[in-house]
């Protein structure tokens, strides 16, 4: 059942009858016989803020809907409404300064270098461009009588949001999806009963815009984004809703749809905007938005649904996951993470898991944007951090999840991300460096800005191309497609040549390192964030190193390129150990002399998640030696950073510390009645860090070796999850109980070795491809036989 039946509205879900205004104060929540299923987030009253009203989205259009019954508010946004338009933020200024630079960090006169790297090396301007909201659809229901037996839920698994009461003997049932294969938010507005719908439909937006309603029945919406910065604003949008009532009228009313005595009326929404490329702003809104609502309105409503429910479905339904099941479960939403430090609820960790999911189906598809740090849903002209790209660790985390959960499409927007960077990043390589390849700092925009912002603390930071290119290859070594890996090694290849080019020899090490650099954001104790070679610098770039190396071989190119990478990668700093046996964040033995010892990011220890350079088989020293960098820099952070602890403690094996971790993440503190994750504000990596740390602690993929139930708490008992992947194209099903493994299916899509480890014990197979077989534990053993 995916939301409440006629019969049971009329039984009453909720036992109160509420007046509509007097919603706000709804009654306690027990726990109902009648709560939907496991994917379905639930309440008992609207939305009265933001963080309460539930997300949809097809990639690019997206919407927040907050259930209000005599006013529903639909805030909207397309995923080209940036501020701004193209623009090149590169200082021509900044490499008459970097020799300058290098040597006042070669000298440890690091406040000198960053007040340097403040004048004469940061983009102009200093900030990038912001994703912004499109505005808001406004419903009126005019006349409204009494409501009762009030329910709104957001079903995971139709990507549809169901606002539902009753009034009198009428049901209203308001339905909301955006659909990605007709490319419209549909709403659906129906009383059953003698009631009828009677609606006024408006759109407003704080962008600069005009409103009107023509004699066909059309409302748009047609208006301009804002400049920002001193960057000119250059594009247009427009948004146009259609509303086709059943047995009713509709008619325009100068700004507004008048809709009256309708058994249902069905609104499509549209939005575009002139947006092609980051150098291209000659797209025509109007022929694409109208173009949509016109094709949309030919076919009726179980069409649309239906296609809506095939694609979505085609993607979310590939993982199922059960952690169990409680009492708990049959509360709403809102009501198990308020009280979640107090619950057992583990099907709440299920929830989050898919719900991580389904926000990246709902973000990220093909063809639109990459997710930002709020995936698409802001409704602000100026959100935090400009809802944008951060990409030393926000961008990276938000697709974390796509690989392992069976979601690979989701990555193509990062990979166009990454072929336009490569291109903004190489005029950044040439001007700012007079290097090759390209590069890009800690942040971009709709505008693929590469230049370093915000200020040199935060911003003169080389490595954010480097990091993205971890994903290349990631999805290349879970899917094994060799056309792809052909497709983006150029880009990989660039990314190596502008370190081939700029790294610079550590006068007493001899090692080669990154400079001017930092460890993302953390200032060290010498007044600056600025380094030379920080660890996680020389982390990354020897994935990037090492992945070019593998990619040319697989690919047969390169010699000459491929033997200097390797060369220079041998030249890079080891990780080490300090003084009170912790990871080095820095060259030198520094972290426990800094101003934020428990500062959110945890850079130093990218080398054991995402990467897994550092690991508790391979390399048990460093792997002690991080476990003491994580307990000195302590659980405690920001949505995001609790998010990666959760990984971490994962990869460390620490199952029970990860619960703990996780269970911190679901608190109201990190998590809002609608599930988003807070920053605060609302920021959406933490919801990905969630879904790729519960996965993590059930199946571990690292090099060719698959991990079974590497952290499994005590909390998950029995439990089951199918459909993820791991490295090699391989399939994984697996069930446990009593907290050991029943069985595990395994499939692979490409032939090969894999090692298998489960506990202590660890068994080579040879996979063949499309032959599933089974692993289970017997007597104590480990034993694998085909399906
Ligand atoms: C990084 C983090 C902040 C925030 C911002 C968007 O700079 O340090 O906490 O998440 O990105």
């Amino acid at each position: 059942m995916t939301f409440c039946s006629r019969r049971q509205a009329l039984k009453g879900i909720g036992a109160a009858t509420l007046a509509a205004p007097a919603l706000a104060h709804a009654q306690a929540a027990a726990p109902s016989a009648d709560a939907p299923g496991p994917l379905t987030l639930w309440y008992r009253q609207p939305a009265k803020v933001w963080t309460e009203a539930l997300a949809i989205g097809n990639g690019r259009l997206g919407a927040m809907v907050f259930g209000g019954v005599a006013r529903e508010q639909l805030q909207l946004n397309e995923d080209t409404l940036w501020s701004g338009g193209p623009y090149d933020p590169v200082n021509p200024e900044a490499l008459a300064a970097l020799p300058d630079v290098r040597a006042l960090i070669a000298q440890g006169k690091y406040a000198e270098a960053e007040a340097m790297v403040n004048a004469r090396m940061m983009g102009t301007p200093v900030r990038q461009m912001s994703y912004q909201t499109l505005g808001d659809l406004g419903l009126d229901f005019p006349g409204l009588g009494e409501v009762a037996d009030y329910h709104r839920e957001l079903d995971l698994d139709r990507a549809v949001a169901t606002t539902r009461f009753r009034i009198g003997d009428t049901i209203h049932t308001r339905e909301v999806f955006a659909s990605p294969v007709d490319q419209v938010l549909v709403v659906r507005l129906s009383a059953e009963g003698s009631g009828r719908v009677d609606v006024d439909v408006r759109l407003s937006t704080p962008q600069k815009a005009e409103v009107k309603a023509d004699a066909s029945g059309l409302l748009s919406m047609r208006g301009r984004n804002g400049a920002q910065h001193g960057v000119e604003s250059a594009l247009r949008f427009t948004c146009l809703v259609r509303a086709l009532p059943v047995g009713g009228t509709v008619e325009p009313a100068g700004d507004h749809l008048k809709v009256r005595g309708a058994e249902s009326v069905v609104l499509l929404l549209a939005a575009s905007t002139s947006f092609r490329r980051y150098d291209d702003v000659s797209g025509d809104p109007d022929a694409i938005a109208g173009g949509h609502v016109q094709a949309a309105a030919e076919k009726p409503f179980p069409r649309l649904l239906d296609a809506h429910l095939a694609s979505h479905r085609a993607l979310f339904r590939r993982v199922a996951i059960d952690l169990g099941t409680t009492a708990a479960a049959r509360l709403p939403t809102d009501q198990r993470v308020r009280d979640s430090e107090a619950l057992n609820d583990p099907a709440l960790a299920a929830l989050y898991h898919q719900f991580g999911r389904y926000l990246l189906i709902c973000s990220s598809r093909p063809g639109t944007q990459p997710a930002n740090l709020q995936g698409i849903w802001n409704d602000s002209l100026k959100p935090s951090w400009g809802s944008k790209y951060t990409i030393n660790i926000n961008t990276e985390m938000n697709y974390w999840p796509a690989e392992p959960t069976a979601l690979p499409e989701l990555v193509e927007p990062l990979v166009s991300l990454i072929r336009d960077i490569a291109e903004t990043g190489a005029r950044t390589a040439r001007t700012m460096y007079g290097a090759r390849g390209w590069m890009a700092h800690h942040n971009t925009d709709l505008w693929r800005a590469t230049a370093p912002i915000d200020g040199a603390q935060y911003g003169m930071w080389p490595l954010g191309g480097a990091w993205l290119c971890l994903h290349l290859w990631d999805h290349y070594d879970y899917g094994r497609d060799r056309d792809f890996l052909a497709s983006v090694y150029p880009l990989m290849k660039g990314a190596a040549e502008f370190f081939l080019d700029t790294l610079v020899e550590d006068p007493k090490s001899g090692y080669l390192m990154t400079s001017p650099s930092l460890s993302p954001e953390n200032p060290h104790p010498h007044g600056s964030s600025l380094v030379a070679g920080p660890a996680m610098d020389q982390q990354i770039l020897r994935d990037l190193f090492d992945n070019c190396v593998k990619a040319a071989e697989i690919l047969g190119l390169d010699p000459d390129f491929r033997a200097q990478a390797a060369k220079t990668r041998a030249r890079l700093a080891p990780d080490r150990i300090g003084r009170v046996g912790q990871l080095q964040e820095w060259v030198e033995d520094w972290d426990m002399q800094v101003p934020e010892i428990h500062h959110r990011h945890v850079s130093h220890l990218y080398a054991v998640y995402p990467s897994g350079q550092i690991d508790m088989f391979d390399t048990p020293e460093l792997a002690a030696a991080a476990r003491k960098s994580l307990d000195i820099r302590g659980d405690e952070a920001t949505g995001w950073g609790i998010g990666w602890r959760l990984n971490l403690w994962a990869r460390l094996g620490d199952a029970e510390r990860a619960h703990l971790v996780l269970r911190m993440l679901l608190r109201p503190k990190c998590t809002y009645p609608n599930l988003f994750d807070s920053h605060p504000p609302f920021q959406i990596d933490g919801n990905f860090g969630g879904t790729a740390g519960i996965t993590e602690m059930v199946l571990r993929s690292r090099r060719n070796e698959i991990h079974l139930l590497p952290a499994l708490p005590g909390a998950w008992p029995k439990g089951s999850v199918t459909g993820l992947r791991a490295r090699g194209a391989v399939r994984v099903d697996i069930s446990w109980s009593g907290g050991m493994l029943d069985q595990a299916i395994l499939e692979a899509r490409m032939p090969g070795p894999h090692r298998l480890r489960l506990g202590k014990q660890v068994m080579e197979i040879d996979l063949e491809a499309r032959k599933p077989v089974r692993v289970t534990r017997t007597g104590g053993k480990l034993s694998v036989a085909p399906l």
